[in-house]
């Protein structure tokens, strides 16, 4: 537009003085001017769009764009490269090389030198993508397992400086393996220097929150909220007794939610945001994306404005830092889920609905719900892609479409009744050990916590000492996995799970973790599974352990093998049972078929239905390297998966 373009000549003089004062290459400065102009005319509409009517706003439009070039001008030469490499390979993480894995620094290895010594450990496992857990400094007690952030530009001395997260990434950088961290960008904690600044008396800084002087607001407000963490305290502020004033807190009561409406805060999330890239990551999960812009008189998620602040952060660093990419965390409905995802704003994205639809498809052993969701919900934009996965530091929430559910005559509330009571084990004959998350007496409300092998059984079996349960669960484990690391996307795992590790009720003996019921499945590595496997031992639970590392390994392997699995396109196969899923990879002329049996009951189909999808007479397990012919019926194990080619 015409007031982007002058809006840009105006800048200009102070870009220039900024280049001159620099000592870098024309070269250098000519790369970051043609993405500039390239990216400008987007990024002015939506700041002005956001941002247009505030008296400061060509001020910080000015710092803005300065921050840009600064970030550029000191932007490693091995960033840079890796920037460069990027925008050619716009599709370089739809691979079937990209394998992830999620964990805590802490708890998998005490602190981040330590964990550089376990590259080894994820090479053996096949990780190539590595999403650490919040490790910046944080506040004191309870800090949300590290998103109560009191400085983005420090790592949490007991596991490092930020000099040692430097050497991490590039030792990651160096042996292939992506590194995802997060971006915790819709609340700080209450420690963090802003909010020490509000608690002053500072009115610059007060204004980076939602501050009330009185309930007039906050209850207007809540008419339309949801409550995300009822049982930390009602609705979705907090009484401040310093300053005698309401905080708007979404999540723990430490936890100040910014105020995106002040440009001062996008400015200042930019800076933060830019540190972070100049470290080395490689991936920015976008935190709580869903709640970042507030709007009276709506539900304050998923508004309009929130998607434009989320395309502004993208179009910065497409011009500052263009191999950086996000990842969005919208665990909300699915409709609203895909509208984060887009090339100009997060390229990856959590896949909440499918994993939620197969723990559905693992409890009623029917895949009708799951199959409904991926006929018209997988397919995502160009160069995006999903990010599967099974479970993760977070609760388990039933976001699936209700009008999904009610074109197959389910009912959506008494289903998730059912689900919950299902996962925490009250329902008759359940095999899931969960506790309940977040329960709302008034809604009904609630989320599960547990870890994926206390969900599909392998706690209750191995208490009860059953061996066909234990047999089935991991069964049941094997199965999920063996869809995630197909289905297209990024698998991700959430470490431990290679080891089926169990609930740790232990997590109430901790004050800062009583009241957070999520401490159940994040337990601390048991390093003694490894060295049992190494040993090669054979009795006992250890076995256990051993087989499902073991197969996950192994299933991880085959997947890198398979060109097939690259990309995001997926058809549904129709084979006619209930119990099974099916569907084709097509990629670059390779095709693989999957089917899963959601049933403890073995079950047939007609090998046919496999022909028509294009597998020829015969076909070849991937995964066990048996061979079939497709003229004859066809039997599937209890929870058996298979990976079919054509031989
Ligand atoms: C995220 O999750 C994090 O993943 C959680 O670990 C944090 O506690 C929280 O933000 C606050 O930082 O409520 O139960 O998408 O489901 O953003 C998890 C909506 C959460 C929320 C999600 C949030």
């Amino acid at each position: 537009s015409f007031e982007a373009e002058l809006s840009l000549q105006r800048l200009t003089p102070r870009l220039t003085d900024f280049w001159d004062s620099q000592d870098v290459t024309p070269e250098l400065r000519r790369e970051f001017e043609l993405r500039l102009e390239h990216y400008w005319p987007e990024l002015f509409e939506l700041l002005f769009d956001l941002y247009g009517t505030r008296y400061d706003f060509f001020y910080h439009l000015e710092q803005i764009l300065l921050t840009a070039a600064a970030t550029w001008a000191n932007r490693p030469e091995t960033l840079r490269e890796v920037d460069r490499h990027r925008v050619n390979e716009p599709d370089w993480f739809q691979s079937e090389k990209i394998v992830g894995g999620a964990l805590y620094v802490d708890l998998f290895s005490e602190n981040l030198g330590k964990l550089r010594e376990s590259i080894d450990y994820f090479k053996q496992l096949g990780l190539t993508y590595l999403h650490l857990m919040p490790l910046f400094a944080v506040r004191p007690g309870d800090n949300d397992g590290g998103y109560a952030i009191s400085n983005y530009r420090s790592v949490d001395p007991r596991l490092g400086t930020i000099e040692d997260l430097r050497l991490l990434a590039d030792e990651l950088r160096a042996v292939g393996i992506t590194l995802v961290l997060d971006f915790v960008f819709n609340h700080t904690s209450d420690d963090h220097y802003w909010a020490q600044q509000a608690q002053a008396g500072n009115r610059e800084y007060q204004q980076f929150y939602y501050i009330f002087p009185d309930r007039t607001q906050p209850d207007q407000y809540e008419r339309t909220l949801r409550e995300i963490f009822p049982t930390v305290r009602r609705g979705n502020f907090t009484w401040h007794d310093g300053m005698q004033q309401w905080v708007w807190t979404t999540f723990n009561s430490f936890q100040w939610d910014l105020n995106y409406s002040n440009p001062a805060v996008f400015r200042a999330m930019a800076e933060e945001m830019f540190f972070l890239a100049q470290t080395g990551v490689d991936i920015l999960r976008l935190d709580a994306i869903a709640f970042i812009w507030k709007e009276m008189g709506t539900d304050c998620e998923n508004q309009p404005n929130a998607h434009k602040l989320v395309r502004a952060f993208n179009r910065l660093t497409r011009i500052a830092t263009p191999g950086l990419l996000f990842k969005s965390e919208a665990i909300v409905h699915p409709d609203e889920v895909v509208r984060y995802i887009g090339e100009d704003r997060c390229q990856i994205s959590y896949n909440p609905t499918l994993m939620a639809l197969l723990w559905e498809s693992l409890a009623t052993r029917q895949v009708r719900l799951l199959t409904k969701s991926l006929s018209h919900r997988h397919q995502l934009p160009k160069h995006t892609a999903w990010v599967n996965y099974l479970r993760c530091h977070d609760d388990i929430g039933w976001t699936f479409d209700d009008a999904d559910a009610a074109s197959l005559g389910i009912n959506a509330f008494d289903h998730r009744q059912f689900l919950n009571a299902f996962y925490t084990g009250q329902y008759e004959g359940s095999f899931a050990r969960g506790i309940p998350f977040q329960a709302n007496p008034d809604t009904g409300d609630m989320r599960i916590a547990g870890t994926m092998a206390s969900l599909a059984g392998l706690e209750q079996a191995v208490e009860q000492e059953d061996a066909h349960g234990t047999e089935m669960a991991i069964r049941r484990i094997m199965l999920l996995q063996g869809v995630t690391l197909s289905i297209g996307g990024i698998p991700l795992l959430y470490l431990g799970e290679e080891w089926g590790m169990l609930n740790d009720y232990d997590f109430v003996k901790d004050p800062a973790k009583a009241a957070d019921t999520r401490w159940v499945h994040r337990p601390k590595m048991r390093w003694e599974f490894l060295q049992e496997l190494n040993g090669h031992v054979e009795e006992g639970v250890n076995s256990i352990r051993s087989r499902i590392f073991l197969l996950l390994q192994k299933m991880i392997s085959v997947r890198k093998s398979l060109p097939a699995l690259a990309g995001q396109q997926m058809e549904l196969v129709r084979v006619n049972n209930p119990h099974l899923l099916s569907f084709v990879r097509v990629n670059t002329g390779h095709r693989l078929i999957v089917i899963g049996n959601f049933s403890e009951q073995a079950q047939t189909f007609d090998g046919n239905h496999l022909r028509t999808a294009g597998l020829g007479r015969f076909f070849e397990d991937a995964l066990t390297g048996e061979s079939y012919p497709t003229s004859s019926t066809l039997q599937l194990e209890p929870y058996q998966i298979l990976w079919l080619s054509r031989v």
